[in-house]
């Protein structure tokens, strides 16, 4: 058993060639591995010889620094009462910040999916603002994720009995409430403490699917286990360089219940998301200074934490991904009907049609104009019919209405990703907030399916849009709130302070 050490003797070992600290409860000498902290030495530093909890928290899932550290680097547990009290200065702009947050209105008074993104904006952290909201490059995508929704129109059908309408459905075999799964997201803890476990909570609630991700805050298992049994959960999968830690991962996942792979294929490289990478900058602290990084950790929180991520990911591992599970495999960030040809012949069970969320390649198109060609495609090629039970297409990126879903059910989705509006709801009123979201959608869909003149989701038919425009990305669009208010003018470079 390790001696129980004080808050003094950690305290002493407060240098760059010296270096421990306390993440709960327990004390690590990380003198050598500063420079590979894939998060940078600095950040670190800040709290050589004193207690990190609470800046590790949000970032890293729980048991991180164990399984990366070596164990004769584990110094054993530390009297916490003898532990100074790191004092976090709140600045001005973080007073204002919690005022801001404070005057959040009455969930009462919000309306629809874009109220939680304009609140989240005035509201959140703002490193946590700037990596949830960010996007590639130029942000074109993200912009297009939405806008393609305008390009779609319906043709409603009348006197049709709407007194009773029913929009639950089924994803891969599982019922669900509505044809909407919780996409994966990942480091949940820095928009709320509860992290991913609001978005458990209010699945549960509600009868929808959750999406875990790889690289959430909270560990899998925790996720799992805040699960109401019987509650249906997929996991979206990084493809790990070493493939003996895909295969646990992959087959702890099936054997705690999980029901569907979604392994994440357009993400080789993390894209450039320059307003997560400006907020890294000046979150630094230009007086630590340090000389020997490994890691270039100017590229924001994203890439920091991505490196283990495999760009030799290739159509071959798909057999091997079969032989180590019995889940059903679907392909997530497909974005042409060659690839998703491509998966029906590899007998994989669906793809995402998605550009994750505009965070990866600039141009991409949105999964909503994918979605047509596929269809097409697929149709003509093999035969398909759509909505498939066998081979499920999903889309994803720049939903934020019950609308938008029935026009991508209408194209012959089966079920439509949503991730960010969920992040900001919980953001900003924690697992109420993703549960009135979802209430939201549920009042959304009941209005929208009457109005369609569709009683249930087979009943939303291709017939039902007018879609013709949907490869034509010059035409005009309406005014939008979302287009124009919650998402940002990009910054540029800034001078410096002199
Ligand atoms: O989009 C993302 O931010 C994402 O998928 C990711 C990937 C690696 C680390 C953190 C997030």
């Amino acid at each position: 058993m390790a001696k129980v050490l004080s808050g003094k003797d950690v305290a002493l070992h407060n240098k760059r060639d010296d270096c421990w600290i306390i993440i709960h409860g327990k004390a690590y000498d990380v003198t050598d591995f500063l420079d590979d902290h894939p998060g940078g030495s600095k950040i670190i530093l800040k709290y050589a010889g004193k207690d990190a909890t609470a800046e590790y928290e949000p970032i890293h899932p729980p048991n991180t620094i164990d399984a990366n550290l070596p164990s004769e680097k584990h110094l054993g547990p530390v009297d916490l009462d003898t532990v100074e009290k790191v004092e976090i200065q709140i600045t001005d702009k973080e007073k204002e910040r919690q005022e801001r947050f404070s005057a959040r209105p009455l969930l009462s008074e919000i309306l629809n999916l874009h109220d939680f993104e304009s609140i989240a904006k005035q509201v959140m952290p703002e490193k946590a603002w700037a990596y949830y909201s960010s996007a590639a490059d130029d942000e074109i995508t993200n912009r297009e994720n939405h806008a393609a929704y305008h390009r779609v129109w319906f043709r409603p059908r009348i006197l049709r009995d709407v007194t009773e309408v029913d929009w639950s459905t089924t994803i891969l075999g599982h019922k669900t409430s509505m044809p909407i799964y919780i996409s994966a997201t990942a480091l949940g803890k820095l928009g709320h403490p509860d992290g991913e476990l609001n978005l458990t909570r209010a699945a549960a609630k509600h009868d929808v699917i959750q999406m875990i991700p790889t690289l959430a805050s909270c560990s899998f298992d925790e996720i799992i286990d805040a699960a109401q049994p019987g509650q249906v959960q997929f996991f979206q999968l990084y493809v790990n360089k070493d493939r003996n830690i895909t295969k646990r991962i992959v087959q702890h996942a099936e054997q705690r219940g999980v029901k569907g792979l979604f392994i994440t294929v357009d993400a080789p490289q993390l894209g450039r998301r320059e307003k997560d990478m400006r907020m890294k900058f000046e979150a630094d602290d230009p007086k630590i200074v340090t000389e020997n990084e490994k890691v270039d950790r100017s590229q924001g929180a994203a890439r920091a934490i991505s490196s283990f991520i495999d760009p030799g990911l290739s159509w071959k591992d798909m057999k091997w991904f079969k032989s180590i599970t019995k889940m059903p495999l679907i392909l997530k960030g497909v974005q042409c009907w060659e690839d998703a040809l491509m998966a029906y012949d590899a007998g994989l069970q669906g793809v995402v049609l998605s550009n994750h969320g505009g965070r990866q390649l600039d141009f991409s198109r949105s999964g909503l104009e994918v979605l047509v060609e596929v269809v097409d495609n697929l149709k003509a090629k093999r035969g398909l019919k759509f909505p498939n039970e066998k081979f499920q297409l999903f889309v994803d990126g720049g939903v934020r209405r019950a609308t938008d879903v029935l026009k991508a059910i209408a194209l012959g989705a089966n079920a439509v990703g949503v991730g960010r509006p969920f992040i900001y709801a919980f953001s900003t009123y924690g697992a109420e907030g993703v549960d009135k979201a979802l209430q939201i959608l549920h009042d959304e869909f009941a209005m929208n399916m009457r109005l369609l003149g569709a009683p249930t989701i087979k009943d939303i038919v291709p017939e039902m849009v007018d879609a013709h425009n949907i490869h034509s990305h010059v035409v005009a669009v309406p005014g939008d709130r979302l287009y124009d208010s919650n998402y940002e003018s990009l910054q540029y470079a800034k001078l410096q302070e002199v």
